[in-house]
């Protein structure tokens, strides 16, 4: 752990500014070297302009802002220094093989967050947070994330931890001093501690549901016959030319995918061929590949002409879709020829990919069998299927622990449960997760975080 790590922390590419991280205790002297100047010593924290020297050469690379991070006032904790040149790849490449001539080594990817973990600066859930804060793709996930990095699921759990260790307690000293069961004045008011516990523990976990809709978002997939207008209606859906549109049938062959978003939830909408008949090879691969598609959407729009009759291969559609998440939309209302009623009993929505007509409540009509009361409310969401996972695997050992407690069972048995459960919230945040738990969680960082 003591060797010095160097990575870039700006996205690889042309920019204005590419910033490199230092992190370890030969940080400074390195960059002593970079600036010819073996006395330099930063006062922490100050933004100083330097000139960047080759190492064999009197050339200067560059000019670039040095910032020097003093351990333990750092982001990892240890001596980290943050050089921001121009943003070249050219001289951002030269400047970081100059730091592994002097000795850096490469970061792994999420590297300077496990220093942080390591030093205590952050604890997992913040660190997972991080990551997730610099994925996010919308708005919502982002704040989620500051949240969660600001330590909202960590101190959500601690009162919890503190109740089941105070319960712990009470079980083991029971063990060594009581030679008879458990008073029931006690095992009642353990199992009432539980209970509570176990209550809060679900009634966080159960906000998973919502946390990844925001995250994940839907799937969504558009079927229908060849030339109702899937292809249009993807494309006003996206607001944007993405999909050919022709008046010939057959013209999508493979699916295309896009994303955006419905009232912050990201939807992956994809555009499949026209469900028919047909003895083109490539049209029927991509026809089998629409028929995937239907049956992987979390939700699945039949797209039907309005301004023709049902034909048998709309029916044949409509009957597939039976047990799928579905919606009908009837397309082209901006004809004034409404051929198409109700479809089986269920409600359809009238729509022009043309004009736009529909188009709001079609979007509205999407989310709204997965929108919850919670992303309403805007409360704190659990966001990672790691954190989830963990509480209910915790909420399910407390909760047989406590059957156990009526059955008497000996305290030693009841324990078991207890601390597994511990542990497992130990491991939301970091205290009880193995080396090589930690190592797959970091490896989806990026590399220079
Ligand atoms: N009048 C009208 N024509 C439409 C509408 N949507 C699509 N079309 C036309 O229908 C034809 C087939 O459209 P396309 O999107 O390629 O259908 P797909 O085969 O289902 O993908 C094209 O000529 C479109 O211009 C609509 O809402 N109103
Ligand atoms: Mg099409």
């Amino acid at each position: 752990m003591e060797n010095t790590i160097v990575a870039l922390a700006t996205p690889t590419g042309r920019s204005g500014i590419g910033v490199i991280r230092l992190s370890g205790a030969n940080s400074l002297e390195i960059v002593r070297t970079l600036v010819r100047d073996k006395n330099f010593s930063p006062t922490p924290r100050t933004a100083l302009l330097q000139k960047i020297y080759d190492l064999e050469t009197p050339d200067v690379l560059d000019e670039a802002i040095i910032t020097y991070f003093q351990a333990p006032r750092s982001f990892t904790g240890e001596d980290l220094i943050e050089i921001s040149c121009h943003g070249s790849p050219v001289i951002l490449r030269q400047i970081i093989d100059l730091c592994l001539r002097l000795n850096a080594r490469m970061a792994e990817a999420g590297e300077f967050s496990l220093r942080a973990l390591a030093n205590g600066r952050m604890n997992l859930s913040q660190a997972e947070a991080i990551r997730d804060l610099i994925d996010a793709q919308t708005v919502a996930v982002a704040r989620q994330s500051i949240r969660q990095m600001r330590g909202e699921l960590s101190n959500q759990l601690q009162p919890l931890k503190d109740a089941l260790l105070n319960v712990i307690v009470i079980l083991e000293s029971s063990l060594e001093f009581v030679e008879d069961d458990l008073p029931d004045f006690q095992a009642e008011k353990i199992k009432s501690d539980l209970q509570v516990i176990v209550e809060t523990l679900d009634k966080t976990a159960s906000t998973f549901q919502a946390g990844k809709l925001l995250r994940e978002g839907l799937r969504v997939a558009l079927v229908g016959r060849p030339n109702v207008g899937k292809s249009s209606l993807f494309n006003a859906l996206l607001g944007a030319e993405r999909a050919i549109v022709t008046e010939i049938a057959g013209t999508t062959r493979d699916q295309i995918h896009e994303k955006f978003t419905i009232n912050n939830i990201p939807i992956s909408l994809i555009d499949t061929a026209g469900l028919r008949e047909t003895s083109d090879v490539i049209e029927g691969i991509g026809i089998e590949r629409s028929k995937r598609a239907m049956v992987d959407a979390d939700l699945v729009i039949v797209l039907i002409d309005g301004s023709e009759n049902l034909t048998d291969e709309d029916k044949k559609i409509i009957a597939q879709v039976d047990g799928l998440s579905h919606l009908f939309a009837i397309n082209k209302s901006d004809l004034s020829r409404d051929k198409v009623k109700d479809i089986n009993n269920s409600k359809t929505l009238r729509v022009s990919a043309k004009t736009g007509f529909g188009l709001s409540e079609l979007k509205k009509a999407i989310v709204q069998p997965f929108a919850s009361q919670e992303i309403e409310n805007k409360g704190f969401l659990i966001t990672d299927s790691r954190h989830f996972d963990l509480l209910l695997r915790a909420k399910l050992e407390i909760e047989s622990s406590s059957s156990l407690i009526d059955n008497k069972i000996s305290e030693e048995i009841i324990l078991i449960g207890l601390h597994n459960a511990l542990r497992y919230l130990g491991e939301v945040t970091g205290e009880t997760t193995t080396e090589e738990m930690l190592a797959r969680i970091f490896s989806t960082f990026c590399i220079g975080k």
